[in-house]
């Protein structure tokens, strides 16, 4: 149990990061310990800020508003701050604010996350090294274990019952003129979120037995990809990760389906990009949303198909 060191802190800033081998799957629900390791990409200025100050009662701020204290989000917060403080010590606002669309597949919970646990490190004067902060992020959310690092980053499962040897650690590739486009199909709140949707796979979907063998291939040929710059495997990994995770979505019951048309005609549209020579692959997360993998040689054929595109380079 700590005191804050001071009354309030400046906002603290942690990236989003898009996983080209996912994260789908808790071995073990309290401390968020995934079945499989996952590799991720950083999405530079976009991001989570954070601040904490000491107030007269608990709350917190998302955008610029006040969450109702039952809110989910703002309990998961709370119940974060919690594992750092006595619950009778004192009362704290949190104020959280994105640069991009909340619970929209975008993957918020990430960067936010990844920014309280920044935020409280510097607020309590806790002084931890970043694989702990990553493995204190990674029980507010998994994903958020990534998001303590830009570039490629990878979350080692680990193999520890108390969970310190599961946390994230950054690769020291570059990728100059790696390129991701976020399509935005929808920006709508979706119906199950990724926590409730992990484990509805795990508990009914028979395909998800081969999960495990996937990720662990798909990890390797990344590492390689990463290796040698070689973009052609680093997409196609990234894709049929993606889908072969989708798919043991799809197999669940009630069946989880976070594809709406517009996805569905992205991907066709991406394979027909293919199909014409364009090097450009997708990855896609728990929602409808479709992010675009390329290389800045592509850039102008993929903007021709893609007019509203947010493109992030993440290595700047
Ligand atoms: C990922 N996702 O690797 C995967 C792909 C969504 C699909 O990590 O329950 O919000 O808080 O640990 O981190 C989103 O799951 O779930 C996620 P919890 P989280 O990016």
């Amino acid at each position: 149990s700590v005191k804050p060191i001071t009354d309030t802190i400046e906002p603290v800033f942690a990236p989003s990061n898009i996983a080209l081998c996912k994260y789908w799957g808790k071995r073990e629900a309290e401390l968020n310990l995934p079945v499989n390791s996952s590799l991720s990409i950083s999405l530079a200025h976009l991001g989570s800020k954070t601040a904490i100050s000491v107030a007269e009662e608990d709350q917190v701020w998302l955008n610029g508003i006040r969450l109702l204290a039952e809110d989910k989000f703002s309990r998961k917060v709370i119940a974060f701050i919690d594992l750092f403080r006595r619950a009778d010590e004192h009362c704290v606002k949190v104020e959280t604010a994105n640069n991009i669309p909340t619970a929209a597949g975008l993957a918020s919970s990430a960067s936010g996350f990844a920014a309280l646990m920044l935020a409280v490190d510097r607020f309590y004067g806790l002084d931890l090294d970043l694989k702990v902060l990553s493995a204190f992020a990674r029980m507010g959310s998994g994903s958020a274990s990534r998001s303590l690092y830009e570039g490629f980053v990878e979350w080692q499962m680990g193999v520890r019952e108390d969970g310190m040897d599961s946390f994230a650690l950054p690769l020291d590739s570059r990728w100059a003129d790696l390129r991701i486009g976020l399509v935005k199909v929808s920006t709508g709140e979706k119906a199950v979120d990724s926590r409730s949707g992990m484990n509805r796979t795990v508990d009914t979907a028979h395909l998800y037995q081969s999960w495990p063998l996937q990720a662990a291939a798909d990890l390797q040929r990344l590492h390689q990809a990463i290796t040698d710059q070689n973009f052609t495997l680093l997409g196609e990994t990234a894709e049929q990760n993606a889908l072969s995770m989708h798919a043991t979505m799809i197999a669940s019951w009630p069946p989880l389906l976070y594809w709406q048309p517009d996805s569905v005609a992205a991907m066709q549209s991406i394979w027909q990009a293919r199909a014409e020579g364009i090097e450009l692959y997708f990855t896609m997360d728990a929602g409808p949303n479709i992010k675009l993998l390329f290389t800045a040689d592509a850039e102008a054929a993929v903007k021709q198909r893609f007019p509203d595109l947010e493109i992030v380079a993440p290595f700047g």
